[in-house]
Formats: structure tokens, C-alpha cells, sequence
């Protein structure tokens, strides 16, 4: 067990849920990162192998980001692995008929979010000149799907910010690399699709999509690279996924 901590957003549910379980049996501390205070606590009574610490704020907000931060017990306040995981969609609808509501929500909780954490978190890994900070993008920061529209740009900025951290922070210490997920079975859909479930299932059904512990091992992967190995970004699809659109089902 290495003697680190890690910090993940949007730890409640799907990827970051999973990761948080992949990673408790690897590090010695946790953070575990979101809005929801009940599943948090449920998914904290499980990593019993590991110290572990809840956070809740909601990443829109910058002050809630930075307070949170500050605020953490000492033993949990030097951060040496930041997962930028919380994410979603919200719609999926052509630009023309697209819910600005939709819109924000995406950029806000995508980008700036991904954002605001980073800040307050990077500030520390730079002064230690150490650290490593997972990106948690999609098979949408690298391609455009009709109707995708606004989750594609957040996703592409996502790519962006991974290339310009990476940049930014050459020479400090400071690893940084993305994974790209593509279809993963979690409830992404469903809060995509605004709890039509039918609908989010389809997304899933007739071939085997990737599940959370699949990123979740990718992500530990990236991170057990020696020190002078950096995964700057991983693109995981589905065997049965070529792109976005093309996903070979069976009947
Ligand atoms: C999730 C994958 O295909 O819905 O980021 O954009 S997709």
C-alpha cells in the first residue's frame, strides 16, 4: 500500500465510484468527492482498507471548491493524486432545439469545475513538486456526434486542459494525463436521458459495454507507471465500439 492520497470527484456514482474501490486497496488515503452525502457515506462504510475522508460540495461552486479544500484534516490536506472525474450530459438534443439549461450545466460542472478543483488542489503538488492529476474525458473529447453538440465541446476542452496542464506543468513534478472513455454502463445516461430508463438502457444494450472497473483499472495503470513514465492519455472503448456512432450490436 503506497503511502498516498488521493482525491476523487464525483466518487458517488459509476467511474468515480468504481475507482474509489480500485484504489482504496492501493493507497492509503482517500478523499472521496461530491454531492451526495448519503451514497457517499455508504461507499465510505465499504473501503475499509484504506483511511478515507468525504467531501461534499458541488464543483459549479468555486467557493464551496476552495472552502472544502481548505478545509480538509491534516492528515488528508497533502494531496499527491487528483482525479477530475465528476462529469456528465445533459441532453441530447440538435443544437437548435438544445436547453441552454442543459448547456450550463455541462460547461459549468465539465469545465469550470474541473477547473476550480485543479486550482485548488495543484498549488500544494507544485510546492512538493509532486503529484499526478487524472483527467477523466471521453470518447467525446475526441470526436463530434450529432446531437453531442455541447457535450462534445465540454469534453473536447476537457482534452484541451489536459494538454495545456500537461504544458503549463512541465518541469514542476506535476504528472498529468487523461483517459477517454467511451461507452461505459453506468447511470451517465440516465442523467443524460433525465431518468427515462428505457431510453438509457438502450445505449447499453446488445453488445458488452465497458463497465466503471474497467476505467477504474485503466486509471490505476496510468498511475503505477514509474516516475519517469507518463500516460498522457488513453482512448477505452467497448471491443464492440469504432467510434461514437458505429457500435456493432447483435440482435
Ligand atoms: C460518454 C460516451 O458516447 O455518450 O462520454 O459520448 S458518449
Amino acid at each position: 500500500m503506497q503511502d498516498k492520497t488521493v482525491l476523487i470527484t464525483g466518487a458517488s456514482s459509476g467511474i468515480g465510484r468504481a475507482t474509489a474501490i480500485c484504489l482504496s486497496k492501493e493507497y492509503a488515503r482517500l478523499i472521496l468527492c461530491g454531492r451526495n452525502h448519503e451514497a457517499l457515506i455508504k461507499l465510505q462504510k465499504e473501503l475499509t482498507g484504506c483511511k478515507t475522508h468525504v467531501l461534499i460540495f458541488d464543483v459549479r461552486s468555486r467557493e464551496a471548491v476552495n472552502t472544502s479544500v481548505k478545509q480538509l484534516p491534516k492528515r488528508f490536506s497533502n494531496i499527491d493524486i487528483l482525479i477530475n472525474n465528476a462529469g456528465n450530459a445533459h441532453g441530447l438534443d440538435f443544437l437548435q432545439d438544445g436547453d441552454p439549461e442543459d448547456w450550463d450545466a455541462m460547461l459549468d460542472i465539465n469545465v469550470k469545475g474541473l477547473l476550480y478543483v485543479t486550482q485548488a488542489v495543484l498549488p500544494q503538488m507544485v510546492e512538493r513538486k509532486s503529484g499526478h492529476i487524472i483527467n477523466v474525458g471521453s470518447t467525446a473529447s475526441k470526436e463530434v456526434y450529432p446531437k453531442g453538440n455541447v457535450y462534445c465541446a465540454s469534453k473536447h476542452a476537457v482534452d484541451a486542459l489536459n494538454h495545456g496542464m500537461r504544458l503549463d506543468l512541465n518541469g514542476t513534478g506535476v504528472k498529468v494525463g487523461a483517459v477517454h472513455p467511451g461507452l461505459v454502463a453506468t447511470n451517465f445516461s440516465e442523467v443524460r436521458f433525465k431518468n427515462d430508463t428505457e431510453r438509457a438502457k438502450q445505449v447499453y444494450t446488445g453488445y458488452k459495454a465497458l463497465e466503471a472497473e474497467d476505467i477504474a483499472h485503466t486509471i490505476l495503470y496510468m498511475l503505477q507507471q514509474p516516475e519517469h513514465v507518463n500516460i498522457t492519455e488513453l482512448v477505452v472503448m467497448p471491443s464492440a465500439q469504432a467510434s461514437s456512432t458505429i457500435i456493432h450490436k447483435h440482435d
